[in-house]
C-alpha cells in the first residue's frame, strides 16, 4: 500500500490533465470524476496518501476561462477512486493551474502535441516547430514546477511528455525531494530524437528526476542511448543507471495495464447490454453477422486510415465476405485545436463513406461509425459483443484498448429476458471470446502476441489477410488464444503497475549504483 510505504512523506502528482471535471454549484466548485482508467487509478493512489495533484485546470477540453479557475479544490475521500468502503482515506488537494490561452496554444497544442508527440511516435511529417512553442513549453513547465514546490513535497510523481522540463525546475529548488516520472508514450531512437531542436534541454530536464519509467525496456534503452549521445556530461553505466550532476538516475520498464475486474464488471453491466441493444437498433445490425470493432482517439498514430484501407482491400479481394460482418468504429475526437487532427477526422469520415459506397448493399452497411460520447460501461458493451477487435496503431506506447477488449470478452451470455423481449437470440452471441488483431508497433504486442494476431498496419494485403483469419478462426483456436491473452492481461494489470510505481516512488527499487 502506497500510504504505508510513504509513511509521513508527502506525495505530489503532477500531470497535464486533471482527474476531475469541475462544475460550479451555487458558486462553489465541485469535483466530478471523468471516465478513464488511468486517472481513476492515480486518483485512488493520491486519495490514499492525502497528497496534492497539480494539473492544468481545463484538461483536453477547448479552453474556457469561465470553467478554469486557478487554485485549490479539496477532493473529499468519497469522490475518490478505489473501494468506496475504504472510508479512512484522507482525500486530497487538487491544485488547478489556470494557464492563459496563448500559453495553452503554444505549450499544449503546440510543443507537446506538434513536436514531442509526433517525435516520440516516429512521425516526422506532422512535426511543426513554431518558434513560439518552446518558450511556452518552458513557461508552462515552470508554472507546474512552482505549484509542485509550493505543495512542499517529499516525493513528486510527474506524468508524461507534457512535463519534460519540470523535474529539473523542481530539482533546482528542492534538491532533497525524490522525483519520479512515468513517460506514457514511446521513446524514439537517437537518430529520430535528433529532429527535436531542444533535444538536449529536454533530456537535462528529465534527468532532474531520480527515476524515469517507460512501458518497455526498449523505450528505456532508447532514452539511455539519447542521453549517451546528446548529454556529454552524463554517463550511462553498465547496469543501466545514469550518472548526472552528482546524482544517479534510474530508468525502468513497467508495462501499464487495466483494472481487469472493473472492465469485466462494466462488460457484464446492464448499461453495457442496453447500450449494445441501442447500437443494434440504431444501425440495424443483423445478429447473424460478425462484429469487428475498432476503438480509437482520432489520432493519426492510431492507424485508423490504414485499417479502413485494409478492410477495403479485404472486401475487394474476398467478395464472398460481403455481408458476413460489420465493422464498428468508435472514434473519439481529440486535440481539436490542431489542424492536422481536424483534417484526420474528415479523412476518416470520407474513407468510411467511400468504403460503404463501394461495397455496401441495400441491406448491408460494411462500416458503422460512432462518434457519440460513451461512458465506460457503454464502451465495455462494444468490447463485450464484438467478435473481433482491431488495434492498428502506427506506433503506440502501450495501448489500453487492446487490454480492455481482452478483459471484457468471454462474459456469460446476457440474461434471457432481454433476448426474449425483442426477439433477438443474444444467447448465441459471444459464447466464445473474440480474436484480437494487433499492430506489432504497439507496446501491448510485446505481451499479447503471438496469442493476438500480429499485423504490420503499413502492409495492406497482409493486414487484410489477418482480418480474414480473425473472422474465420475456429472456436477452439479462439478459446486458446483468448485464454493466453487473458492470463497476460491479468498478470500485467493496473495493480501490478501501481505496485512497481510505489516501489520506485518510495525508493525501494533503487538499483545499487555501480559507480564505474
Ligand atoms: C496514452 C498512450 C498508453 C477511448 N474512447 C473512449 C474511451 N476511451 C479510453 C479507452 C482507453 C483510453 O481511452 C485510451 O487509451 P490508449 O492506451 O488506447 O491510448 P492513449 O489515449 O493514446 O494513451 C498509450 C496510455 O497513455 C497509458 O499509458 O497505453 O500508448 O498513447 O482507456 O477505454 N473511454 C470512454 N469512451 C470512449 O469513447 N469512456
Amino acid at each position: 500500500m502506497i500510504d504505508d510505504a510513504l509513511g509521513d512523506r508527502s506525495l505530489v502528482v503532477v500531470s497535464n490533465r486533471e482527474p476531475y471535471v469541475h462544475e460550479y454549484v451555487e458558486g462553489e466548485p465541485t469535483a466530478e470524476r471523468p471516465a478513464g482508467g488511468l486517472v481513476t487509478a492515480l486518483d485512488g493512489v493520491v486519495a490514499k496518501t492525502g497528497g496534492t495533484w497539480v494539473a492544468w485546470g481545463s484538461g483536453d477540453a477547448d479552453f474556457d476561462p469561465a470553467v478554469a479557475p486557478d487554485g485549490e479544490v479539496a477532493v473529499p475521500p468519497g469522490d475518490s477512486g478505489g473501494d468506496p468502503a475504504d472510508d479512512d482515506r484522507p482525500g486530497y488537494t487538487l491544485s488547478r493551474l489556470d494557464l492563459p490561452r496563448r500559453l495553452v496554444e503554444n505549450y499544449y497544442y503546440g510543443y507537446s502535441n506538434q513536436v514531442l508527440w509526433p517525435i516520440c511516435h516516429l512521425e516526422a511529417d506532422p512535426v511543426t516547430v513554431d518558434p513560439a512553442f518552446a518558450p511556452a513549453y518552458r513557461e508552462a513547465n515552470r508554472r507546474f514546477a512552482e505549484r509542485a514546490v509550493a505543495a512542499d513535497p517529499d516525493v513528486v510523481w510527474f506524468q508524461d511528455y507534457h512535463l519534460a522540463l519540470a523535474p529539473q525546475y523542481v530539482r533546482e529548488q528542492r534538491p532533497d525531494a525524490r522525483l519520479v516520472q512515468f513517460w506514457h508514450v514511446p521513446w524514439p531512437t537517437p537518430e529520430f530524437f535528433e529532429i527535436c531542436p531542444q533535444g538536449t534541454e529536454l533530456l537535462r530536464g528529465l534527468l532532474g528526476n531520480d527515476a524515469i519509467g517507460f512501458h518497455l525496456e526498449r523505450y528505456a534503452a532508447n532514452f539511455r542511448d539519447c542521453v549517451a549521445r546528446f548529454v556529454p556530461d552524463a554517463a550511462v553505466t553498465e547496469s543501466g543507471t545514469i550518472r548526472y550532476d552528482g546524482r544517479t538516475v534510474e530508468t525502468y520498464a513497467s508495462p501499464i495495464g487495466v483494472d481487469t475486474e472493473r472492465v469485466a464488471a462494466n462488460a457484464r453491466s446492464d448499461g453495457a447490454t442496453h447500450y449494445w441493444d441501442r447500437v443494434t437498433d440504431r444501425y440495424d445490425l443483423d445478429p447473424e453477422r460478425s462484429i469487428v470493432l475498432g476503438v480509437d482517439r482520432l489520432d493519426y498514430t492510431k492507424g485508423v486510415i490504414e485499417r479502413l484501407d485494409a478492410l477495403a482491400h479485404l472486401l475487394e479481394t474476398n467478395p464472398g465476405l460481403a455481408g458476413e460482418f460489420t465493422y464498428v468504429q468508435k472514434g473519439t475526437r481529440t486535440r481539436e485545436g490542431i489542424p492536422a487532427y481536424r483534417r484526420y477526422y474528415d479523412e476518416v469520415r470520407d474513407r468510411i463513406a467511400d468504403l460503404n459506397g463501394a461495397y455496401g448493399t441495400p441491406d448491408w452497411t460494411p462500416v458503422v461509425y460512432i462518434e457519440d460520447d460513451v461512458d465506460d460501461r457503454e464502451l465495455a458493451g462494444l468490447y463485450r459483443y464484438a467478435d473481433a477487435a482491431v488495434v492498428s496503431s502506427r506506433r503506440d506506447g502501450m495501448n489500453l484498448v487492446a487490454k480492455e477488449f481482452v478483459a471484457a470478452q468471454g462474459q456469460p451470455a446476457p440474461n434471457a429476458g432481454l433476448a426474449q423481449a425483442d426477439g433477438l437470440d443474444r444467447s448465441t452471441r459471444n459464447r466464445t471470446p473474440g480474436a484480437l488483431v494487433l499492430s506489432r508497433f504497439v507496446g501491448a504486442a510485446e505481451s499479447l502476441c503471438p496469442a493476438a494476431l500480429s499485423v504490420n498496419p503499413y502492409d495492406v494485403a497482409g493486414f487484410a489477410e489477418t482480418i480474414r483469419t480473425a473472422l474465420t478462426m475456429d472456436e477452439t483456436e479462439r478459446r486458446e488464444r483468448a485464454a493466453s491473452m487473458r492470463a497476460s492481461v491479468r498478470e500485467d494489470d493496473i495493480d501490478a503497475w501501481l505496485a512497481t510505481q510505489t516501489d520506485v516512488l518510495t525508493g525501494e527499487s533503487r538499483i545499487a549504483a555501480d559507480d564505474d
